[in-house]
C-alpha cells in the first residue's frame, strides 16, 4: 500500500514539474516566453519583423469617417493603463506577461470612425482586426458596444513602459478573453467593419 502511494506521488511530482518546465521562462525584461514545438511559439525573426511591422492602423469598411491612425494619433485619444496582462495561447501556455501596457479602447476608435448604422436595429456588424501577416481576430458589434468585453478591448502602443518594437507599432488585445492569445493581434494594420447581410 505504502509503495503504491510512493509511486503515485513520484509520478505526480514528475508530471507537475514536466508541465512547469513547459510553461514559462522569465527573462530580464519582465516578460515571459515559452519554448515549445507549437507553431504559435516559433520565435519571430528579424526579417519577419521588418516585413510585417506596421506603422499605421487603418479603420475602414462600414464607417462614416475612415481613419488612418498612428501611435501619435492614439496618444491624442483617451489612454488607459492596463496592469499585468498575460498572453495565453489556446494550448494553455503563457507566451508573454506584461507588467503594464498603455492603449486606447477599440470602442472609442470605432466611435470616432462612426459605424454606418441606418437605424437602431441595424447593429449586426462584425469587426475584423487584421495584421500585416494576415493573422486576424473577430469581434461583434454587441460584444464591443453592449457587453463588458467592450471595456476590455484595446489597441495598445506601449508595453512595460516602452514602445512596441518587433511586434508593433500597435497590438490589439482583449483582456477578458479566457485564452488571450487568439485575440492578441500583433503587427496590427487594419480594423474592418462589416455588415452582416
Ligand atoms: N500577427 C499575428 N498575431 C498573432 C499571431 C500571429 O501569428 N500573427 N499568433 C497568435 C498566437 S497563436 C498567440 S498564442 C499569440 C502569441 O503572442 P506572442 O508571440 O506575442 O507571445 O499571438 C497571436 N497573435
Ligand atoms: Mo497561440
Amino acid at each position: 500500500m505504502k509503495n503504491i502511494a510512493k509511486i503515485t506521488t513520484t509520478f505526480f511530482v514528475a508530471f507537475t514539474f514536466g508541465m512547469c518546465n513547459n510553461v514559462k521562462k522569465q527573462d530580464s525584461s519582465g516578460t515571459s516566453s515559452v519554448k515549445n514545438k507549437e507553431a504559435c511559439m516559433i520565435p519571430i525573426s528579424i526579417s519577419d519583423s521588418a516585413k510585417y511591422l506596421s506603422k499605421q492602423l487603418e479603420i475602414k469598411g462600414e464607417v462614416e469617417f475612415p481613419l488612418i491612425l498612428t501611435v501619435d494619433s492614439l496618444k491624442q485619444m483617451k489612454i488607459t493603463a492596463i496592469d499585468s496582462f498575460k498572453v495565453v495561447c489556446q494550448s494553455g501556455g503563457t507566451m508573454k506577461q506584461n507588467i503594464s501596457c498603455k492603449g486606447v479602447l477599440l470602442k472609442d476608435i470605432l466611435e470616432k470612425a462612426k459605424i454606418k448604422q441606418i437605424n437602431h436595429k441595424d447593429r449586426n456588424f462584425y469587426i475584423v482586426a487584421r495584421a500585416a501577416d494576415d493573422y486576424k481576430a473577430t469581434f461583434s458589434w454587441a460584444e464591443l458596444f453592449n457587453n463588458p468585453t467592450g471595456e476590455h478591448t484595446y489597441v495598445i502602443f506601449e508595453e512595460n513602459g516602452l514602445p512596441i518594437k518587433q511586434k508593433g507599432d500597435m497590438i490589439l488585445i482583449c483582456t477578458n478573453d479566457i485564452k488571450t492569445g487568439p485575440r492578441h493581434v500583433f503587427w496590427l494594420k487594419s480594423i474592418e467593419v462589416n455588415r452582416v447581410n
